[in-house]
């Protein structure tokens, strides 16, 4: 019914809904979060050959410089991918309805601000749309925003650790389920775990998935790939060294972001990029009950990113349970976007 013109619709003043949002952060470590994470840095920090996982890349900080980085012009990953995405969305969502997907429950692993996602919503029209990040403040602000943008779309945002395990809460939709884990965060895990993770998320009794769509980063020249992870403003270096201020803030060290300097390589064999922090002098690192000395030189091992071939990754997903599998890539070839089903 129309409203005469003086009367207000109210209608338009309801507040927009908001996401629905769980942490569940601090109970996948028995409610001690901060236990849990003291245990695995120490470990990894006294080991012979020292190393912190990457998950502890992304504080509030270390959020927004990743952020950063996918805005630089070495880091060519981000706006390759989203070509990808802008040039073959629609072979996509055909992709999703040869399998009758029409309205996926679309599951953002990794989300951060949820920019990709934001882009790809208006063409896969998801029922439900569910972010999922370890940076738990930044993704509740992340998902408010998308909220913001689609009133109407069902949000479930999830603050977890997916790396320890993915197991998803009642209130996210069982019925078809498309992970959609974009920017070769996949990468990030060793080939093995990529196959454990890759079988969970197919497997129906666990992760549920009739489909992935998967941004993969790929083998190219050595230079091309060392350029992106060491840039020449040094935000990547200025990222990889926050973690040594993430680090101060769980165990309460005394690590100085000085005397450590950014490493990032390309070791062929293992067909990895690989970052390091490498101390500039013998120093000393003391936090509750530890201390670890390193001598001038030494590193700590602080992430891995693989880079696949397009047969690699095929492979691997038809090993993971994935029956149809097909890609999308850019002319040079440097990343390409897989869909895969179940
Ligand atoms: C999140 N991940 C896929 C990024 C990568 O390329 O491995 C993290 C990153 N590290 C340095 N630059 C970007």
């Amino acid at each position: 019914m129309k409203l005469p013109s003086n009367i207000p619709d109210l209608s338009l003043a309801l507040p927009p809904a908001s996401p629905q949002f769980f942490d569940l952060y601090g109970r996948q470590n028995n409610g001690q979060p901060a236990l849990g994470m003291a245990q695995e840095l120490t470990a990894g920090l006294c080991a012979t050959s020292a190393s912190i996982a990457p998950k502890f890349f992304y504080n509030a900080l270390g959020s927004k410089l990743f952020e950063a980085i996918t805005g630089l012009d070495e880091y060519y990953p981000t706006r390759t991918e989203a070509a990808i995405f802008e040039a073959s969305h629609r072979l996509m969502a055909g992709a999703l309805a040869s399998r009758g997907i029409t309205r996926p429950c679309l599951i953002d692993l990794g989300a951060g601000n949820c920019a990709k996602a934001m882009a790809l919503i208006p063409h896969l029209a998801p029922r439900q749309y569910v972010p999922v990040d370890i940076s738990v403040d930044f993704l509740r602000a992340a998902a408010e925003r998308v909220q913001a943008s689609f009133p109407a779309l069902d949000i479930v945002g999830l603050g977890m650790d997916f790396s320890a395990g993915l197991v998803l809460p009642e209130a996210v939709q069982q019925h078809d389920r498309v992970f959609f884990y974009p920017g070769s965060s996949l990468g990030n895990f060793s080939p093995d775990q990529a196959l454990q993770f890759l079988q969970h998320i197919a497997d129906p009794a666990q992760g549920q998935a009739r489909g992935l769509l998967l941004g993969i980063d790929l083998v190219k020249d050595t230079a091309t790939l060392e350029a992106a992870y060491d840039d020449a403003l040094g935000v990547t270096a200025a990222f990889n060294k926050n973690l040594l201020l993430h680090v101060n803030d769980l165990l309460q060290s005394d690590f100085d972001v000085r005397q450590w300097r950014h490493v990032a390589l390309f070791n062929a064999a293992q067909s990895r990029i690989e970052m390091h922090l490498e101390a500039r002098c013998e120093l000393h690192v003391r936090w509750p009950g530890h201390e670890r000395r390193f001598s001038a030189g030494e590193r700590i091992h602080t992430e891995n990113s693989y880079k696949y071939t397009l047969e690699g990754m095929r492979t691997l997903l038809h090993q993971a349970g994935f029956s149809q599998v097909e890609h999308w890539t850019d002319p040079k070839r440097w990343f390409a976007v897989f869909w895969a089903a179940v």
